[in-house]
């Protein structure tokens, strides 16, 4: 199994669901020049990480590569069984974090943040936007989570699964960005996600 991997990135997830797993996975190391080059497009259309290479399954989308490896391997117990009401809810936390958690971070990053280099955003591309605004709107996406976590570690059945190795990748994500200012519950869930051994394997902490 093949996981394309650039540090710092959405690739950090299925790495950290992996090294959850204890699955043996080669990781292949890439620029982000070498996701431009036409090879690499035969595996993501738009040239990003992460990209999982299964025997015949080239995958992307690092949520739906979660998904698929947590199924994949049902014995390590990373998602509910399909059909029962756990598993509605492990769908639910899967989608809301790329889909309403993850675009104001995402904004926050490319139109709050000053001087991100060109080759991330060119100048051309970059729209001014309130950083208040933004932070609220991030605060509205984090309610939902704050009301489940402050009686649970976890977000479905209080058990630890893929939503939460998704959900912590958007909230890691934050945190480093410096959205995640005030103590709540959605702030000790990340540092306590952080905490885990397979995260410690998974992240290369270059953000500093
Ligand atoms: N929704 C996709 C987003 C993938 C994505 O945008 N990856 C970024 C890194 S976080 C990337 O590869 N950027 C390189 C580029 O745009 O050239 C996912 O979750 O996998």
């Amino acid at each position: 199994m093949k996981l394309y991997y650039i540090p710092t990135t959405r690739a950090v997830r299925p790495r950290w669901l992996l090294e959850e797993m204890g699955i043996p996975y080669e990781l292949i190391s890439v620029t982000m020049a070498m996701t431009q080059q036409p090879e690499y497009r035969q595996l993501h259309p738009h040239g990003k990480v992460p990209v999982l290479v299964d025997n015949d399954v080239t995958i992307f989308e690092s949520a739906a590569i979660c998904a698929y490896l947590a199924d994949k391997y049902p014995e390590k117990g990373l998602a509910p069984l399909p059909l029962t009401p756990a598993r509605s809810y492990y769908y639910q936390w899967l989608f809301y974090a790329p889909l309403t958690l993850e675009p104001p971070v995402e904004q926050f990053m490319f139109h709050v943040l000053p001087n991100l280099p060109e080759k991330l955003l060119p100048k051309s591309q970059h729209t001014q936007v309130s950083p208040t605004e933004t932070l609220q709107w991030f605060a509205k996406a984090c309610s939902p989570l704050n009301q489940v976590l402050r009686d649970n570690n976890y977000l479905v059945e209080n058990r630890f699964s893929a939503a939460d190795v998704v959900t912590g990748g958007v909230l890691l994500w934050a945190l480093k960005l410096g959205m995640l200012e005030e103590d709540n519950p959605v702030k000790a869930y990340i540092a306590k996600l952080m905490e885990r051994p397979a995260f410690l394997l998974a992240d290369d902490d270059l953000y500093a």
